[in-house]
């Protein structure tokens, strides 16, 4: 193991990847990311609908990414295990590799919910992939339950799994809208996730390409849409700012996704 030594150690929060390895390769160089002393997570949905999510998840475990599980990675599991159906996916090449198994099995390690400390000047932050359920208040608490034991088919069907992964409107009892626009458009009595979020600490958070890169009162949303042709934005969390690198969709080819 290399030693971590400060002022050097740097933790960035990249938002939704969805098999957007290039976006991930140009993002790395833009941010100089030194993967022996800097943190690189993600708000997950690291793969699926983008072109390479072999590529994507290859380049992340070499670099050490960490990250929250995202609904992307709960399709994944379950469809990889026949719990659930195939449904219209780009997951074939990441199915047919060889180290598929212990790619697969990273992404299932990862936690609901994850608590990263205050580092240089930024502050202390949650990662989420979706958003906080309105009746969670000592997060430290729901963390630890959500968190525990096996991540094993059962739990990726979990209800705080499928809330925390899914949610961008609710009610204030947690019931989950459909809808998965701008949130300006949210219809009544649905609400954006967020407005019954109270908390102090920060959470970071993805899912909402429609939403986009947003910063709140007490959150901070990355997804803003590189599959779909927005940046792919990352959050420095020691600096506190952010820096995004345009998206390559709409380049890919066959040729060029070697
Ligand atoms: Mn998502």
């Amino acid at each position: 193991m290399t030693p971590r030594v400060k002022p050097w150690d740097v933790r960035w929060v990249v938002g939704d990847l969805q098999g957007c390895a290039r976006e991930l390769e140009a993002l790395l160089v833009a941010i100089a990311f030194e993967p022996a002393r800097d943190e690189l997570w993600c708000t997950g949905d690291i793969i699926n609908r983008g072109p390479e999510s072999l590529a994507t998840l290859r380049l992340w475990r070499d670099v050490g990414g960490r990250g929250v599980v995202g609904n992307h990675e709960v399709y994944a599991l379950c469809a990889r295990n026949g719990i659930w159906p195939r449904k219209r996916d780009t997951l074939d090449e990441l199915f047919a590799a060889p180290d598929a198994d212990e790619l697969l099995e990273a992404l299932r390690a990862m936690p609901l919910l994850a608590y990263l400390p205050a580092c240089g000047t930024g502050p202390a932050a949650w990662l989420v992939h979706a958003g906080i359920h309105p009746r969670w208040r000592e997060l430290v608490t729901v963390a630890t339950a959500a968190n525990a034991g096996e991540h094993d088919d059962a739990w990726l069907q979990r209800d705080d799994v499928t809330f925390a992964t899914r949610v961008r409107c609710c009610t204030s009892d947690g019931v989950r809208s459909k809808f998965d626009r701008e949130p300006t458009g949210c219809p009544a009595p649905y609400r954006p996730w967020d407005e019954f979020y109270a908390g102090e600490t920060l959470v970071v958070h993805g899912h909402w390409a429609w939403r986009g890169h947003y910063r709140g009162r007490n959150t901070l949303g990355l997804d803003s849409g590189c599959v779909y042709g927005g940046a792919l934005t990352a959050w420095c969390q020691d600096e506190d700012r952010m820096v995004q690198v345009p998206s390559r969709q709409g380049t890919y080819s066959r040729s060029a996704s070697k």
